[in-house]
């Protein structure tokens, strides 16, 4: 693998500072996310096709984990999230979602580490299994993740499982998993509890689900300061979105964002259904200017090493290869290493450091903030849409 770690891409806008993106690692297949545990100064690079590499910190990488025997990689499926349990240090505890290639279901599972650090394969355990719609590959969704003002708590996004116009009304179905962000406590050995604190506990509908509403929660984030969610669900053929619940709020307990009935801030196109009475409105959403058609969550920048992003939600959109800050309700944008149909997600190191991560197998550490690049420069980086990792909207 060739690695970069001095090469710096430099996108120097008319009139802005410097602005450097830092190619830090290359040669990955199909990443789609990147984490760390808390503290840890590698990076774990989740490859769609099924395996997890580690980079160590001087730049070598090797393979942690391979499940690419298990995973079913069509469409948008794939090896699509990893979470590290907050109590990884000492419990050496790990979390994957992806797509099984025998039953095409999500599935989570749980590994564990042996006393070395390598991944004990033995150790695997199913957490749960959310059962998908047969012949559709997209809206998979895939993210996983725990918020510190949370404890004990994985949440599982789940898309509403594939095709247009949410074909079987999944997402407003409370008696479906799918198009849901779902809210389980893992057991040590293997399946899961539900928090008796979970919004549909002793009323109609599943004891998971945490929130509803959402087309496809890709890449969703919890501020590690805070705790607060943010999910970034991706469009079909108008809008873009963003949601946001604080942890002060309660982080979304039962909200209801929307989909299929909306998709961003107006009325889906061609349905018409009646407008639910208890909707969470996006806190963003954007349309289809400048190639814009696929937004990518991001995460509240903590890296500590950029004054002018601390503190901010930075977040992208894949077909367009555009990243912003959002400030209020309006989205700024920076100037971006990543060309069209390429950013899969953002990711955060175990200090807290921002980066991007591309299909192409490029990673890129996100340090400072400027404009964005004239337009004559955005168009020279390509902005042609289509790839391996399509995520269109009409399925
Ligand atoms: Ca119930």
């Amino acid at each position: 693998m060739k690695l970069f770690p001095l090469a710096t891409l430099a996108l120097a806008a008319a009139a802005s500072p410097a602005f450097a993106a830092t190619l830090v690692g290359s040669g990955y297949e199909q990443p789609v996310f990147l984490t760390a545990p808390t503290g840890d100064s590698r990076l774990f690079i989740v490859e769609k096709t099924g395996r997890i590499k580690v980079q160590d910190s001087g730049g070598a990488v090797s393979t942690w984990l391979n499940l690419s025997g298990q995973v079913d990689t069509a469409g948008e499926r794939g090896l699509l999230g990893l979470a590290f349990d907050p109590a990884f240090s000492t419990n050496g505890r790990f979390y994957v979602d992806y797509i099984d290639k025998t039953t095409l279901n999500t599935v989570v599972a749980s590994y564990t580490v042996n006393g070395s650090g390598a991944v004990d394969l033995a150790s695997a355990k199913t957490v749960i299994t959310v059962a998908q719609p047969a012949g559709r590959s997209n809206h998979k969704a895939g993210w996983i993740g725990f918020s510190a003002a949370d404890p004990g708590h994985l949440y599982v996004a789940t898309g509403d499982g594939g095709s247009g116009n949410d074909p079987d009304n999944n997402a407003q179905n409370l008696n479906s998993n799918l198009g849901k962000l779902l809210r389980i406590t893992p057991n040590a050995a293997g399946g899961y509890t539900v928090p008796t604190d979970n919004p549909f506990v002793g009323v109609a509908g599943n004891d998971e689900i945490w929130a509803y509403g959402l087309r496809n929660p890709y890449r969703n984030s919890f501020d590690r300061q805070t705790g607060d969610l943010w999910i970034g669900d991706v469009g079909q053929g108008a809008r873009e979105e963003v949601d946001f619940a604080s942890a002060a709020s309660g982080l979304g307990r039962g909200a209801n964002y929307g989909w299929r009935v909306r998709e961003g801030t107006i009325a889906t196109p061609g349905i018409s259904d009646p407008t639910p009475p208890n909707l969470t409105e996006p806190i963003y959403d954007y349309g289809r200017a400048n190639g814009d058609a696929t937004v990518i969550g991001g995460y509240v920048y903590r890296g500590g090493a950029d004054a002018s992003l601390e503190g901010k939600y930075v977040f992208g959109d894949y077909i367009s290869g555009r990243i912003w800050t959002l400030n209020g309700g309006t989205a700024t944008p920076l100037a971006s290493p990543f060309g069209g149909s390429t950013l899969t997600s953002f990711g955060e190191g175990g200090n807290g450091a921002l980066y991007g991560v591309g299909i192409d197998g490029n990673i890129y550490l996100l340090a400072a903030a400027v404009p964005e690049p004239a337009p004559a420069l955005l168009l020279a980086l390509g902005l042609a849409a289509g790839s391996l990792f399509t995520r269109r909207r009409r399925a």
